[in-house]
């Protein structure tokens, strides 16, 4: 059984329509306008195929075909939303294969024994609030109301207001959190993001395991004064602090950590932020991650100690805020063996490898059995609007996913029983 992969290409060229930023990228947030047009244009086709569909308090969507049957069902699927200026495959590739998948099963009237639910989880990339998978950590119960009353995007709009104003009903949200049982199994088919596959001339990456991350917000407050009159050791400067802190985070990922440890600083922000002056504050954010849980600590305890250093020397007020933390997650073998029985029978080189980005797929660990399958990304590049996946990559992850799914959720016709 195969996709049809010009059809999943139709709906993949619709949606990475709906973006703020055309010819610069995908910038498709959640909850924003371009995320509503998505929403329709999935909706709709969902609807063509008689779903039945549930967007849940958080915004995460979920569609199941054979609810009727009233089972766990086995879930497939990504998300939608994106980073700023971001790919067009980031997400989108996995959701839209989902779609595809139930369409073949049910023009090939596949016979279901398992529902099968299309998941997109709202707020992956994290770029209104700075928290990874919040719309998979909520389902999956990590998050309460009172958190996200606290948490704020950068208008100082908290998650609950955020949600509101798209319609939601924040405050039921614990009706909507997925119980253990529900789901039989989760695997999800996303782009590597890194160069691995495609140095190894691999079409099909099967994920051992999900990098676990911390993501920190520092705060470092001095005393604002004028640029050309302030001797340099009279100075209270929270930027130079900052680049102190900074360049210390690096060089300790880099040489004190171990080697699979990676740290970044991608967001920085300068109060006043004006070049004649010496600022009042600046806020940036700590991503640090591995796959081995002790060169997160390494990296986030020097991190610790070197704030706490600068600040001394240059009399600055700091705080460290832990934002977002998900611990690194092993995949279930049991799924791992699926999809390489899989790619196997297909014909598909594979790779068994990690994954340095995390996905939604990891906040289900521990409420059922998850796998991921992985396609190569071009120069392993991604959140950039460089990022690239070739369309016969695509119809390889998609029909090797399709034909785990068929094995999972679908009676053997009497032809696959021989
Ligand atoms: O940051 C990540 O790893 C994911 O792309 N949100
Ligand atoms: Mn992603
Ligand atoms: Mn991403």
């Amino acid at each position: 059984m195969e996709i049809n992969l010009g059809r999943l290409m139709k709906d993949f060229n619709n949606i990475i329509g709906f973006t703020s930023t055309p010819g610069n990228g995908c910038t498709r947030f959640s909850y924003s306008e371009e995320d509503q047009k998505a929403r329709e244009y999935l909706f709709a086709r969902m609807e063509e195929l008689g779903l039945d569909v549930k967007v849940d308090t958080i915004g995460n969507i979920r569609a199941t075909y054979g609810k009727e049957l009233n089972k766990p069902s086995i879930m497939i699927g990504s998300h939608h939303d994106t980073v700023k200026n971001g790919g067009k495959y980031d997400g989108l590739t996995g959701v839209l294969a989902a779609l595809e998948i139930i369409r073949v099963l049910k023009e090939e009237k596949a016979e279901l024994q398992q529902p099968i639910e299309l998941v997109s989880f709202a707020e992956e990339e994290g770029s209104n609030f700075g928290i990874t998978m919040l719309g998979s950590k909520v389902c999956a119960g990590k998050y309460g109301l009172e958190e996200l009353k606290k948490i704020q995007n950068p208008e100082g709009k908290s998650v609950c207001e955020a949600v509101k104003d798209f319609g939601l009903e924040i405050d039921q949200m614990e009706k909507d959190i997925l119980q253990k049982g529900e789901v039989d199994a989760m695997i999800e088919l996303h782009i590597e993001q890194g160069q691995i596959l495609e140095s190894q001339q691999k079409p099909i990456g099967i994920v051992q395991a999900i990098a676990g991350m911390r993501t920190y917000k520092v705060t470092i407050e001095g005393d604002s004064n004028h640029a050309g009159t302030t001797p340099m050791d009279l100075r209270s400067d929270p930027m130079a602090g900052a680049a102190e802190i900074i360049s210390h985070i690096r060089k300790t990922a880099k040489c004190d950590a171990l080697p699979t440890t990676v740290a970044t600083v991608g967001k920085i922000e300068c109060i006043p932020n004006i070049p004649n002056v010496i600022p009042h504050k600046v806020e940036f954010y700590v991503d640090i991650r591995d796959v081995e849980a002790k060169g997160v600590e390494i990296v986030s305890s020097k991190l610790a100690q070197k704030v706490k250093e600068v600040s001394e020397e240059y009399s600055l007020k700091s705080t460290i805020e832990l934002v977002g933390k998900s611990d690194t997650v092993k995949l279930s073998s049991r799924i791992i063996g699926q999809i390489e029985e899989t790619a196997i029978e297909q014909g598909f080189d594979y790779l068994k490898l990690n994954s340095g980005a995390v996905h939604d797929t990891a906040m289900l660990s521990g409420l059922t059995d998850i796998g991921m399958i992985f396609i190569p990304s071009k120069g392993g590049k991604s959140h950039c609007p460089e990022e690239y996946t070739s369309e016969k990559d695509i119809k390889a992850g998609c029909d090797v996913l399709l034909n785990v799914v068929r094995k999972l959720a679908c009676k053997k016709t009497e032809k696959q029983k021989i």
